[in-house]
């Protein structure tokens, strides 16, 4: 991509990413309308598609030529990652907007002809911007974020876990080797947004995040972030994301990518 046009792009992303949090934190205390999706516990309010429609709206308005791959579906019916593709979470963590008001993240990640190019995480209730452009570092608010590359011991280290992940009906994994790659780390954290678990880690807060089911617009920006001090990310089994799937996702220091990956193999054969 064009370095004029990433920062032109980048500049607007940041623009409204500010003001659609503004829009969110003005409306926090007014009452919402709950649905389920999915399922009982997967939620979305009228702020979650309000806002992605406003993205909508921005994007079309200003960029046509682009796509959009939205939670909401406000966007385009995505089959490949060719032009610009706006990869948009409009809120990540709505069980937590609806319980807590806060700990939630507006989530964007802009990626050109496959490759993540930018990448916005709004942790809107601290008023906190992450931000990371491809090859030019990462930053929390205007502070440039110091690079994870080196290494820490895996019994030192906290990685982002879901509780969801230890128990024993849960179809997407051993949950015995779970709580084996458990009682090998420091601790675990689970902050119920994968976008600031993404930021967290990219901060340094955290050593590395495992989880077995992403959407695309839980990592978009996220898996740029995070890169762009050094970490890494992939699938649990180190192939790559292909950011059109639900996929499992392993990030962490890079140490810590690899200790817990080989953990995981030997985990997939018990
Ligand atoms: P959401 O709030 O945008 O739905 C919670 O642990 C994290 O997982 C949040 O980032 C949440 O995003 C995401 N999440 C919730 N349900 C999910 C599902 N069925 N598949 C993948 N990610 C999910
Ligand atoms: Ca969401």
């Amino acid at each position: 991509m064009d370095q004029q046009k990433k920062n032109e792009i980048f500049t607007q992303a940041k623009t409204w990413i500010l003001e659609a949090g503004e829009r969110i934190k003005s409306k926090i205390d007014s009452p919402r309308s709950i649905q389920t999706k999915s399922n009982p516990n997967d939620l979305v309010t009228e702020m979650d598609q309000e806002t992605e429609q406003f993205f909508a709206n921005k994007i079309k308005d200003t960029y046509p030529e682009h796509y959009l791959l939205g939670e909401e579906g406000f966007g385009d019916e995505i089959e490949d990652l060719g032009g610009t593709v706006w990869i948009i979470d409009p809120i990540d963590g709505t069980m937590n907007f609806v319980h807590q008001k806060r700990n939630f993240a507006i989530s964007i990640g802009i990626y050109h002809e496959g490759t993540g190019e930018i990448g916005l995480i709004y942790n809107v209730m601290e008023g906190i911007l992450y931000t990371a452009k491809r090859g030019e570092g990462a930053y929390k608010n205007d502070s440039r974020l110091p690079d994870l590359s080196q290494d820490r011991p895996l019994k030192q280290s906290i990685l982002a876990l879901n509780t969801t992940w230890l128990i024993p009906e849960n179809p997407y994994v051993d949950h015995k080797g779970m709580q084996e790659l458990v009682k090998t780390l420091r601790s675990t954290r689970s902050y119920g947004s994968a976008a600031l678990e993404f930021a967290f880690l990219a901060e340094g807060l955290l050593d590395g995040y495992l989880t077995m089911t992403l959407m695309p617009w839980d990592y978009a920006a996220g898996s740029i972030l995070v890169r762009e001090v050094g970490g890494i990310v992939t699938r649990a089994d180190q192939s790559e994301l292909d950011l059109l799937n639900k996929t499992t996702v392993l990030a962490g220091r890079s140490n810590i990518h690899e200790e817990i990956a080989s953990e995981y193999v030997q985990l997939k054969q018990r």
